[in-house]
């Protein structure tokens, strides 16, 4: 692909016409009825980007049933092989990577460089899944037996539900379904209704990877209503594994119906994540970690940037200096050069963002630059700065919009202490030149997050680390180091080469 921002040329490089999708695929589209059809809808300017039929439960059938005939196939191909299907996945991927990312710029209003940095993160994950097809470890142990050899090995789990949000369409699926391919699962994949044309071709770009190496359907898609296929999919037992991302409210729900059925669940909810800023920080660093954490993706990612505490030496400057940078933010088109902040999802967004200033004006809190909608067609809105006295009520709510609300502190104890006070435990960052400081935060009784960072934002987490967060945010780690384990089966094998029969914790049971 060229520099062709035209949408319908982005999709027919992706090989989607612009007529109505099929919402079912079990490897290739099912055609037949559908539960009804959805707009995916251009958010910086409202128009119609394509049309998708939604998924019936038969199709939702076929859908499950094909990936799992492909899954006791799969399971039986060696991790190795497995590796290398991945590898071509990753190929592809880089192939279209400017496509995806574009797609993804359209879709759902990322600007250039972060659609383009989804579809990477896509490839590094799919990278790194080629390298752990041949280190799914596992550990031996010293048995206190004679002649007796005990060791762990990793089997392949089942199938993996994979339910995924708007704002990160590409990249979160392809966490999970890299991860669970190599580990020799199959994966079935419900989109956010926000973002069904990712799906469709990021399917498509599996899809054929898969088919030519005879495994077409390891992959299924459904494109659905929570109510229906959302709800049919977490009851399902023939899922051992379902990952979720999306608020605490659907993690709750989702966590406790596949408790009942004693599946496992994956959840990565909701953050609320804060910055701490030392009175020996370098400024500079900072103000542009603040900036990208909170303003970047709109304000839109699970890890941005919500609440920043400074230390009174230094609040004032860099209050003044954010509130100059927030206002030279460039907002516009996602796709045209420059443009910084693109727009919300929808209008429910830009109204969930304007209840929220109205709510914390009224708790206190000082509007000290943005706080309004912007005048033009599209989900745009300004990036927010509002000062506050106290911890305001509204600052434990996660709102998926850019805004940030601003405390001062004297005592980092005190600083840590009203970081960690929201029920949310994601992600976290200290910006400090001085080592204790720094030491103290990442020690036991500083953050309490799943991401805890020095120096830089709470956002752009690399891949090669477990992600996700404590308390509300669900619990899960996925993508990088040994992330993995929840995609497989441990069992552990004690092998007895001896003559004797010796009981362990030396119990003589003579028959
Ligand atoms: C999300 O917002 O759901 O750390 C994921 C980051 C990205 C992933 C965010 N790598 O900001």
């Amino acid at each position: 692909m060229s520099n062709d921002l035209n949408v319908h040329g982005v999709l027919a490089s992706l090989g989607i016409s612009d007529a109505l999708l099929p919402g079912a695929w079990a490897g290739s589209a099912l055609g037949g009825d559908n539960a009804g059809v959805i707009d995916s809808i251009n958010p910086a300017d409202g128009t119609v980007l394509g049309r998708v039929a939604l998924a019936t439960s038969e199709q939702y059938e076929a859908v499950v049933s094909t990936a799992q005939a492909q899954y006791l196939r799969w399971r039986t191909l060696p991790a190795p092989k497995r590796g290398e299907i991945i590898r071509q996945m990753a190929e592809q991927f880089r192939i279209h990577k400017e496509a995806l990312g574009a797609l993804v710029s359209f879709e759902v209003g990322k600007v250039r460089s972060e659609g383009a940095g989804e579809v990477q993160e896509t490839i590094d994950i799919a990278d790194f899944a080629v390298g752990l097809s041949r280190q799914l470890y596992g550990l031996t142990m010293h048995s206190e037996r004679p002649g007796h050899r005990m060791y762990e090995q990793w089997h392949p789990l089942g199938l993996v539900s994979v339910i995924t949000a708007f704002n990160f369409p590409n990249a979160v699926w392809a966490w999970n379904a890299m991860i669970a391919a190599v580990c020799g699962d199959g994966v079935v994949w419900k989109p956010s209704l926000k973002a069904p044309l990712i799906a469709i071709a990021t399917h498509r770009i599996c899809e054929d990877v898969l088919a030519k190496n005879g495994y077409s359907g390891l992959f299924g898609l459904v494109i659905g209503r929570d109510a229906e296929i959302g709800e049919r999919m977490i009851r399902d037992a023939r899922f051992p594994l379902v990952s979720a991302t999306g608020s605490t409210r659907m993690g709750r729900h989702v966590g406790s119906v596949v408790a009942e059925r004693f599946g496992r669940s994956l959840l990565e909810l909701g953050g609320n994540n804060a910055i701490i800023v030392t009175a020996d920080a370098d400024l500079d660093l900072a103000l542009r970690g603040i900036a990208f954490g909170a303003v970047g993706t709109a304000g839109q990612r699970c890890t941005t940037t919500r609440r920043i505490y400074l230390h009174a030496d230094i609040a004032d400057t860099l209050t003044e200096r954010l509130v100059k940078c927030y206002k030279q933010v460039k907002i516009g088109h996602p796709l045209e050069a420059g443009t910084l902040m693109g727009p919300l999802i929808d209008d429910d967004a830009v109204n969930a963002y304007e209840a929220a200033i109205q709510e914390a004006v009224a708790q206190g809190g000082r509007v000290l630059t943005g706080g309004k909608r912007v005048d033009r067609a599209g989900s745009y809105v300004e990036p927010t700065i509002i000062a506050m006295d106290h911890d305001l009520p509204i600052c434990q709510h996660e709102t998926f919009a850019p805004i940030l609300y601003v405390g001062r502190f004297t005592d980092l104890d005190d600083a840590i202490r009203r970081q960690n006070d929201v029920p949310q435990g994601l992600s976290s960052s200290i910006f400090t030149t001085n080592f204790q400081s720094s030491e103290q935060f990442l020690g036991a009784t500083g953050s309490d997050c799943g991401i805890a960072n020095v120096n830089i934002g709470t956002s752009g987490a690399e891949i090669g680390g477990a992600f996700g967060g404590e308390k509300e945010t669900g619990g899960g780690r996925e993508a990088g180091s040994d992330s993995w384990k929840a995609y497989m089966r441990r069992q552990t094998c004690t092998l007895n080469y001896s003559r004797d029969l010796p009981l362990a914790q030396g119990i003589t049971f003579d028959v």
